[in-house]
């Protein structure tokens, strides 16, 4: 699927930018994996100079296969597209959990997890040193060839690491990974965050004690003098899930879930990289400008969900009740505390041509500026900007809100996934304390 948005084609206006990958665990998995799918990558190739690097690391192979298949789907289209092939590098990396004695010092009745199951964050991390040995560990080695192929090219680009912050594989590791790969990297590579927080369709890991201990090591790494971040996008993913689950009820429950799940992640994750990618990267780099060194809150408010709701061929008027109702419920699932203000908004709406955009994005600025901006909206040097997007998908409409300025504390699933930690007994408190 391409997106027929005009402004993914307008190469020649603007300096090439180059985008890179790696993603850590389940989540990072489908991160790397929108890049790969969507084809915006694809086309960005198609300009001599440019080159992509994308990197997924997990603990066991089950997230690893589909990704995976991708990559080898674009390779073959980049050959029938006569696009050189080597400006374009992907390398998955697998690693087994080894025996307990090589995890270095854990409390004795530390249970050794599988791969594939839940990896706490302590345990990843060593894994993560296990294999990380300069010259010899296979980490370092697939970070040194990601850093070698962004290297390549001249142009100035952005390298994301993307992970889950409520799991454990990819918050373990993904700051010292950061660290590591900045070292490799030359200095025309931006490194910039992507971690995704967990809704309430997600069990166990929704506001999970990992969630709260990977948004203190965020915080950490963003304040220290050593930070390897140019910038670190929270994404939140609570509208998207509500959207596509509210009014739907028919399935058989477990297999309903699961693909729920899949299509919410999904779903999150494209919409993220369609606009990293978008307009030459030239909206990811003005939202990055106004970071400040905080995190920048990338809200995916899905306003519509095809059939649900609203069946194609119904009239015009039941649509916009519907789009207005979920423009509405931005602040209820953004992940913002009520508290949270800042100077710069901006948003980008996605939407189909027989949808009223005009009042879409009207209604989005009206609650966006008046729950989030200073003074709201009219106070000193507060600045919101709107962006429109034709979607390929007509019955589906969503917008992109995205706020610079988030603090940990302004996050409400930060004291959430505290209370989970609290909880937690003093061995399982230690493996997820890093
Ligand atoms: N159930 C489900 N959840 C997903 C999927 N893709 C991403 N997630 C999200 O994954 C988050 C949990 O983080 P993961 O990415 O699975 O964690 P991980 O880095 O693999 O770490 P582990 O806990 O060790 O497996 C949850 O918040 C989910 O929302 C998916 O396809 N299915
Ligand atoms: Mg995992």
């Amino acid at each position: 699927m391409s997106s027929p948005h005009p402004a993914v084609q307008a190469t020649t206006a603007q300096p090439l930018h180059n985008i890179h990958a790696i993603g850590i665990g389940r989540t990072g998995a489908a991160y790397v994996e929108a890049l790969l799918r969507t084809g915006e990558i694809e086309d960005l190739l198609a300009s001599p100079g440019t080159s992509f690097a994308a990197l997924l690391i997990d603990i066991g192979d089950d997230d690893i296969q589909v990704p995976d298949d991708y990559a080898r789907s674009m390779k073959a289209r980049l050959k029938s597209r006569g696009i050189p092939e080597e400006r374009f590098h992907y390398e998955s990396v697998s690693l087994p959990v080894p025996a307990k004695a090589a995890l270095g010092k854990l409390p004795k009745d530390a249970p050794v997890p599988q791969a594939g199951g839940h990896i706490p964050r302590a345990i990843a991390k060593a894994i993560f040193t296990l294999n990380s040995e300069a010259g010899s560990g296979p980490l370092d080695g697939a970070l040194q060839r990601f850093a070698d192929h962004a290297a390549t090219s001249s142009l100035a680009a952005t390298a994301f690491i993307a992970y889950g912050l409520a799991g454990g594989t990819g918050s373990g590791m993904a700051i010292d990974l950061a660290r590591a790969v900045k070292g490799k990297l030359p200095a025309s590579v931006q490194l910039v965050g992507v971690g995704q927080l967990s809704h309430s369709g997600d069990g166990d890991y929704f506001n999970s004690a990992a969630q709260y201990q990977a948004l203190d090591a965020v915080d950490a790494a963003l304040g220290a003098s050593t930070n390897p971040l140019s910038g670190f996008f929270v994404v939140a993913s609570e509208q998207s899930w509500q959207r596509l689950t509210a009014y739907t009820s028919t399935g058989l429950k477990e297999v309903r879930q699961r693909f729920k799940q899949m299509v919410t992640n999904r779903f999150v994750a494209d919409s993220f990289m369609r606009f990293a990618v978008s307009a030459g990267s030239t909206h990811l780099l003005r939202a990055l400008q106004h970071g400040r060194g905080k995190c920048t809150l990338f809200d995916v408010a899905k306003l519509s969900h095809p059939g649900v709701q609203v069946l194609p061929g119904e009239a015009g008027s039941k649509w916009d009740a519907v789009l207005q109702q979920w423009i509405g419920f931005v602040p209820k699932y953004s992940g913002l505390a009520d508290s949270f203000k800042t100077d710069y908004a901006e948003v980008h709406v996605h939407a189909s041509r027989n949808m009223q955009v005009d009042k879409i994005e009207d209604a989005l600025k009206e609650v966006v500026s008046s729950h989030y901006l200073t003074g709201g909206g009219s106070g000193a040097g507060a600045s919101y900007r709107s962006f429109r997007n034709e979607f390929f998908d007509v019955l589906t409409a969503y917008g992109n809100v995205i706020l610079p300025g988030a603090s940990k504390s302004d996050l409400s699933a930060y004291a959430a996934s505290k209370a989970s930690f609290d909880k937690l007994g003093a061995t399982a408190k230690t493996l997820e304390m890093v």
